[in-house]
């Protein structure tokens, strides 16, 4: 008798072709749409080897999974994984590194042109009907800038590596100097939004990283400053980031994340100085299915015992001796 196939659960709605691939190979449970999640849990809990995420895992669900052996995320970021705990428990996490990491970068571009530019707010002006009164007023513009970037990891460098061909100058704050980097690095990020005019967000989530940007940092990014945010919500503080904005103690915002998804705040957007997007970073048919499918190769690969092809840091993962 051939054995069991793997039992895995999706918390949620997954691309179609995880889903294909897993319904394919595995015995899959689903809690999306399911009346009592809990006690769908406690049924099939004990039996679960792999979980396919994109949202929360901390330790009160591996509670109930006992047997997990693997945490598939769908998304490069994975602060919504409790990965230390994980690996407490010899469960190991993976994320889909490298292939989003071209189009979350272009978003990031865009975000810069769209808010320097104030292209959407001069698209509003064409639609309604205001150019035969007066020409659209003139905007800020990218000569002479200096842009700073929060995170230079693998999206943040291929940020700075589209902005150079602007001709802007490239600054960067993290938690340490990257050797071979010829950016100038600033230790503080107050420093560094002292010293630049648009600063980018796109470091890691998590408690770490906790509302970085806040007051103090916009304010010394100044009214010439402009924020641009593809990375976590949590990042920004939210409420000091509307005040500036009111305020015009900075310029503009260009934001990819919220804090609190998919809610935001009315009053971004009722500002005309912010250019607000639905976390659409990584949200092209091409990447989204490049990242399915590592998510869909990550768990065959486990389960066909070749072990995770792109674990997490906090999991580090070698083969048996
Ligand atoms: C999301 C992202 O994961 O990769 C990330 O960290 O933020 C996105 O690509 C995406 O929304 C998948 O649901």
């Amino acid at each position: 008798m051939s054995e069991a196939p793997p039992e895995i659960l999706l918390l949620k709605t997954m691309h179609p072709l995880v889903e294909a691939a897993f319904e394919a190979r595995f015995t899959v449970h689903r809690l999306a749409g399911v009346a009592d999640p809990q006690a769908k849990l406690a049924e099939i809990g004990p039996r679960i080897r792999g979980l396919c995420v994109g949202g929360q895992v901390d330790a009160a669900l591996m509670d109930k999974l006992p047997k997990l052996e693997l945490i598939a995320n769908f998304g490069v970021g994975y602060d919504g994984v409790d990965a230390a705990e994980a690996h407490r428990r010899g469960i190991v996490v993976t994320n889909t590194p490298d292939v989003l990491t071209d189009e979350v970068a272009d978003l990031a571009v865009g975000l810069v042109l769209a808010t320097v530019r104030r292209l959407p707010q001069a698209d509003r002006y064409l639609r309604a009907g205001h150019w035969p009164k007066a020409p659209f007023p003139l905007t800020a513009s990218l000569r002479g800038r200096r842009v700073g970037i929060l995170g230079l990891g693998r999206i943040g460098q291929a940020i700075a590596h589209r902005l150079e061909s602007f001709g802007v100058t490239i600054d960067y704050h993290g938690r340490s100097r990257k050797a071979g980097i010829a950016y100038t690095y600033h230790d503080s990020l107050i420093a560094m939004a002292r010293a630049v005019h648009i600063l980018i967000v796109v470091a890691p989530g998590g408690d770490d990283t906790r509302k970085l940007v806040d007051a103090p940092v916009l304010e010394a990014l100044g009214p010439e400053g402009i924020l641009i945010n593809v990375a976590r919500g949590s990042l920004v503080d939210e409420a000091a980031l509307i005040a500036a904005l009111q305020a015009g103690t900075i310029l503009e915002a260009g934001l990819d994340v919220f804090e609190n998804e998919p809610h935001v705040p009315a009053e971004l957007a009722a500002l005309d100085n912010t250019v607000l997007l639905p976390h659409v970073g990584s949200a092209s048919e091409h990447t989204r299915t490049a990242m399915a499918q590592l998510v869909v190769d990550n768990v065959l690969s486990w389960f066909e015992g070749r072990g995770p092809l792109t674990p997490v840091t906090e999991t580090p993962w070698s083969p048996p001796a």
